[in-house]
């Protein structure tokens, strides 16, 4: 056999030995991740994903916008679509509507489309006006508006003046947080009266100065809902500001560190944690069955809540979802 015989001999057991590799890393299911924006509840979902791409083998590409809004999101979208390798993206829209042509955009491009934390028009992917995304993986927000309008209530004693303030209009998240906490308070509690929403379009610090504004402009406000992370935590900051910790109640939603600071310094009287470790975590489930030809995937999954007060934050079965981001 000649030298070249017996090179090409070679390389062809080296490549049939290398064969299965290559077709399964070529077989790998790859999936974009492309939440809201950079914040503790989707660092925590992360590292859902990133955890069950390892127990799953799959790949998973990240990219999180620095700001929110259809302006940062969709370009990345467009941009990830492009590359033309991705088989699904897991995505947090951060519009009801201006998200849905971009995203359909994708699934035309062949990828799977799967919706965590927010969802595109009414949610309903079987009988909505929406129905091309595999499922709606977070939280009932309705509901968690529910349940925050009953704690402030509590916290207040049924009576006052209570002021909402938001992120963004048009996000299915946090409206309906606001839709859930304004229909109790109608529905159950008649004595109190709600302002707001004021939108800080997830600016913790302008969150603060319109709490400080309504504070101002309110000498008898009673309490405060902040509808997401920044809200709760420019919301409580504006309070601690005016001295007015303890004497305005404020309910947050998101169980961020800062969140739970302020409950202990008696500032924040209920904390609502979401499950973003099992929305991340569960997505990365959904693509690799999918990918694997399941097709009686739920279109729906509520992915529940802790609810925190200071008499069991510090009990572990309740004080685990307290959002953990691992440190820089
Ligand atoms: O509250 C979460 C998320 O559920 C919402 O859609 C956007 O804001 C957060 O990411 C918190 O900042």
């Amino acid at each position: 056999m000649s030298k070249r015989q017996l090179c090409l001999a070679l390389i062809t057991v080296l490549a049939l030995a290398a064969a299965p590799q290559a077709a399964a890393a070529q077989d790998k299911v790859k999936i974009g991740f492309l939440p809201g924006v950079v914040d503790p509840f989707y660092q925590v979902m992360q590292i859902g994903v990133e955890a069950a791409a390892k127990d799953l083998g799959v790949e998973v590409v990240t990219q999180i916008p620095q700001t929110w809004g259809v302006e940062a999101q969709t370009p990345i979208l467009d941009a990830m679509v492009a590359r033309g390798d991705l088989d699904y993206i897991v995505t947090a829209p951060t519009d009801k509507d201006q998200m849905i042509g971009p995203l359909k955009a994708a699934v035309d491009a062949g990828i799977k489309v799967i919706t965590v934390d927010t969802f595109l028009g009414d949610g309903d992917y079987v009988n909505g006006p929406v129905t091309f995304p595999i499922s709606y993986i977070g939280s009932d927000n309705v509901e968690g508006g529910r349940i925050s309008a009953r704690g402030l209530a509590k916290a207040i004693g049924g009576k006052g003046i209570v002021y909402i303030n938001s992120t963004n209009p048009n996000v299915s998240s946090v409206e309906g947080r606001e839709q859930g906490f304004k229909e109790v308070m109608e529905k159950e509690f008649p004595d109190i009266k709600v302002l707001g929403p004021d939108y800080n379009l997830d600016d913790q610090n302008k969150a603060t100065q319109q709490t400080a504004a309504v504070l101002e402009r309110e000498p008898d406000l009673a309490g405060v809902f902040g509808t997401n992370v920044f809200s709760a935590q420019g919301a409580g900051t504006a309070v601690v500001n005016a001295g007015l910790g303890g004497h305005v109640q404020v309910v947050a939603y998101d169980a961020t560190q800062l969140a739970i600071e302020l409950m202990n310094n008696g500032v924040v009287s209920l904390v609502l944690a979401q499950k973003p470790f099992d929305m991340g975590y569960m997505a990365v489930q959904f693509a690799a069955a999918d990918a694997a030809g399941v097709t009686s995937l739920p279109r729906r999954v509520e992915t529940g809540f802790a609810i925190i007060d200071k008499d069991n934050v510090k009990d572990p079965a309740i004080a685990r979802f307290i959002y953990q981001v691992p440190a820089k």
